[in-house]
């Protein structure tokens, strides 16, 4: 056996003279941030990760804070940075404040992803996939008119300004509502993605404005929050909860009828994709990589949420 040992270690000499035993072994490391790890949206997208990593034979390491905020987002980073993976998928807490921790990425070399969320300097991006979120907010908007034969006030529950993707639903929301003459936003509200904070100023709302017609909830604790207040108060029928995302507490709101409409997105395709870009760029295929990939919305509604080809959308816990 210590023959053996010799030979294998000359052999391992050769090849590593020859510039070989490295190439064929290498074994690349993506690191996944996400804007939280605690949400299902998440959970699902980190799934479809995982799944592709696996197919690939990439070590995949997942990351995220307890909070959606910048301020746990980026020491997560700085620590990751330290360990010098091969390539970082982000999905950036906020469009300004992540444009310098990505900076130092780049400055090392590491190719960076957005997925979901994005960063405002696109230029220091290989690839960014998201939802069509512009999409998703007018879809939004049309589905929370038709319930109110386009008549009357709705109300806006979203997280916090800054964020790349519930920005751009606000936007295609507000947009969509202008076509509407009869119907007014009378009032938008930032919940700091806290479904309890989201729940407190749906039951104000209900209480200040007793005719409101709808609440449109941007993402998955923002819908929560709304749809458990409009269920609370009695008041499932005549205000209609058009929420995003699709986690199980929404899926079973959306089933009772409190919730009649959710867009849903695609986070385990996210996920595969950010992935396999990642892994593209680093195995010499970056020719093949979009600079931007926009992902299509599923509408659920509570006539369909027992459909398989929309269920199958359903996001995991
Ligand atoms: O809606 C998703 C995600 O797309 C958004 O960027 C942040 O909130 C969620 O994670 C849902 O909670």
């Amino acid at each position: 056996t210590r023959q053996k040992f010799r030979t294998a270690l000359a052999a391992g000499a050769v090849l590593a003279a020859m510039g070989l035993s490295n190439a064929n072994a290498k074994t690349y490391t993506i690191a996944l941030v996400p804007g939280i790890a605690t949400d299902p949206f998440y959970i699902t997208m980190q799934r479809g990760a995982a799944a592709e990593a696996k197919k690939l034979g990439v070590h995949l390491i997942w990351q995220g804070g307890a909070s959606f905020s910048p301020e746990t987002q980026i020491p997560i980073l700085q620590a990751l940075l330290a360990k010098h993976p091969d390539a970082l998928v982000i999905a950036p807490t906020n469009k300004k404040a992540l444009i310098n921790p990505i900076k130092q990425y780049v400055s090392a070399h590491i190719p960076v992803i957005s997925v979901d969320t994005t960063i405002s300097d696109h230029g220091l991006l290989k690839s960014r996939i998201t939802s069509n979120n512009t999409q998703g907010g007018a879809a939004a908007a049309k589905a929370i008119a038709t319930f109110a034969h386009e008549r009357g006030d709705v109300a806006v529950i979203n997280v916090k300004p800054g964020i790349s993707t519930t920005d751009a639903r606000q936007k295609g929301f507000l947009a969509q509502m202008k076509h509407y003459p009869n119907m007014k936003v009378v009032a938008i509200e930032y919940d700091n993605d806290s479904p309890t904070k989201a729940f407190t100023e749906a039951q104000l709302l209900l209480l200040k404005y007793s005719h409101l017609k709808g609440i449109f909830g941007t993402n998955v604790f923002s819908a929560q929050g709304a749809g458990k207040a409009v269920d609370s108060s009695g008041k499932k029928g005549r205000v209609n909860v058009v929420g995003y995302d699709a986690e199980p507490g929404e899926v079973k709101l959306l089933k009772q009828g409190v919730v009649t409409t959710l867009i849903v997105q695609q986070p385990a395709l996210e996920g595969k994709l950010g992935v396999k870009y990642a892994y593209d760029i680093l195995s010499g295929h970056a020719g093949s990589v979009p600079k931007s990939k926009l992902l299509d919305n599923i509408t659920a509604i509570t006539k369909n949420a027992n459909d398989p080809d929309i269920s199958k959308y359903f996001y995991k816990s």
